[in-house]
C-alpha cells in the first residue's frame, strides 16, 4: 500500500533551549521532534501491529485490541542522540515526558519466543530517502533481555493521544535508550537471531564512524543506552546575577540506570558537588547547589553527571560531553 505523508522529508524540532526546560514534565509543545523520513498520515482505524519472526505463535493486533491490555503510564526522559551524520557532536535534544500504553511483555505473553531469538526488530510505517540513501522502512533493534523491563507500546504522551509527528497511532518507547530506538508509527515487531540489517542499525546509529564508541577489540557499539548527561537550567544565558550574592544553580541530569552524582565547576578547574534527587520512574533528576560569584565579570559554569554505573560525562569529543553556560555577574 502506498503510504501518504503529512510532512515529507526530514522533520526536526528542538523547541526549547536548556534554560527553557523549567518543567519537570515537558509540555508537548516544548518536546523534541525527530523524523528522518517525514511524518506518515495514518488512521488508528485499520492500523495493525504484526508480531512475527522467531516466535511460535505470530500475532496481529488492531488498535482496539492493543487497548485491551493493562494500561501503564510513567515518566521517562526522552533524548535524541543527535544527527547520525555527526555522532560525536554534543546536543541537548532532551525532554521528560509521560508515556502511556501497553507493556511490550504483556503483548508478547502468548507469542512463545523461540530460544534462538536474540534481538527484536521494530519497524515504522515510514520510508524514503535520508542522506541520499533509500530506506524502504525505518527499522531499529534492541536486545531481547530489555523486553522484561518497561518497554512500552505507547499510544499516549502526557495523557493525550500521540500527535502524528510523535508516532500516531502507536509507537515503541524504550525507556533509558536514545530516542532513535523508540520507533514511531510502529507496525511490525520481528524476533531475530541477528541485529537488524537496515541503514539505521548498520550505517547510522551504530557508531561505525564514531571511534569514541569503539570497543577495545574494534567492534562498533549500537546507540542504545543513554550515557550520563546534564544541563543547567538556571542561571540561563541572560540571567542577571550579582557578585557577592548567593544563588542556586539548578538543572537536570539523566542516564540509563539513573545518575548518582553531579559536579559543578565555575572556575575552569575545580569541581564541587551538587545535590541530586533520586530518580522517579525513568525521569530525569533535578540537581542544585548554591554558589556565590566572587567578583564581577564573566564565568563559565559546567555541569558533569556520573551515572549509577560509575561512568562520568566526558569534557569534550562525545555526544554526551559536559554542558557549559557563560554568564556575567554584575
Ligand atoms: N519510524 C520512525 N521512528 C523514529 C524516528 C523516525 O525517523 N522514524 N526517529 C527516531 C529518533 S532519531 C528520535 S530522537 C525519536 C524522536 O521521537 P519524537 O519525535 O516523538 O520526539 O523518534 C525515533 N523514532
Ligand atoms: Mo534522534
Amino acid at each position: 500500500m502506498h503510504q501518504k505523508y503529512k510532512i515529507s522529508g526530514v522533520h526536526a524540532k528542538v523547541p526549547a533551549a536548556p534554560h527553557q526546560l523549567t518543567d519537570r514534565i515537558t509540555p508537548i509543545e516544548k518536546s523534541i521532534v525527530l523524523c528522518h523520513l517525514g511524518v506518515p498520515d495514518i488512521e488508528a482505524d485499520g492500523w495493525l501491529l504484526a508480531i512475527d519472526g522467531m516466535v511460535e505463535k505470530p500475532a496481529v493486533f488492531s488498535f482496539a485490541q492493543l487497548r485491551q491490555f493493562p494500561f501503564h503510564a510513567f515518566q521517562s526522559f526522552h533524548q535524541c542522540a543527535g544527527s547520525p551524520l555527526n555522532p560525536d557532536h554534543p546536543t541537548q535534544r532532551i525532554c521528560n515526558v509521560i508515556w502511556g500504553g501497553a507493556l511490550l511483555k504483556d503483548i508478547l505473553a502468548n507469542c512463545k519466543v523461540k530460544p534462538e531469538a536474540r534481538f527484536l526488530w521494530s519497524s515504522g510505517s515510514d520510508g524514503g530517502v535520508f542522506s541520499e540513501v533509500t530506506c524502504p522502512t525505518y527499522v531499529k533493534d534492541l536486545p531481547i533481555e530489555r523486553i522484561e523491563e518497561d518497554v512500552l507500546v505507547a499510544y499516549e504522551m502526557n495523557g493525550k493521544q500521540l500527535l502524528p509527528e510523535h508516532g500516531y497511532p502507536v509507537r515503541l518507547v524504550v525507556p533509558g535508550y536514545y530516542g532513535t530506538n523508540s520507533v514511531k508509527w510502529l507496525n511490525r515487531l520481528e524476533f531475530s537471531s541477528t541485529r537488524a540489517s537496515g541503514p539505521f542499525t548498520t550505517k547510522w546509529y551504530n557508531d561505525t564512524a564514531y571511534s569514541a564508541d569503539e570497543t577495545p577489540n574494534g567492534e562498533t557499539k549500537p546507540v542504545w543506552a543513554v550515557a550520563p548527561q546534564s544541563i543547567i537550567v538556571w542561571p540561563g544565558p541572560k540571567a542577571t546575577i550579582r557578585a557577592g550574592q548567593s544563588l542556586s544553580i539548578w538543572g537536570w541530569a539523566w542516564a540509563d540506570g539513573g545518575v548518582s552524582q553531579v559536579a559543578l565547576s565555575t572556575d575552569g578547574g575545580s569541581w564541587f558537588e551538587a545535590e541530586v534527587e533520586n530518580q522517579v520512574e525513568r525521569g530525569w533528576q533535578r540537581f542544585s547547589a548554591n554558589w556565590m560569584p566572587p567578583s564581577r565579570g564573566r564565568f563559565t559554569i559546567l555541569s558533569r553527571a556520573t551515572g549509577c554505573d560509575g561512568v562520568i560525562q566526558p569534557l569534550k569529543g562525545r555526544r554526551n560531553a559536559t554542558f557549559s553556560i557563560e554568564i556575567e555577574a554584575i
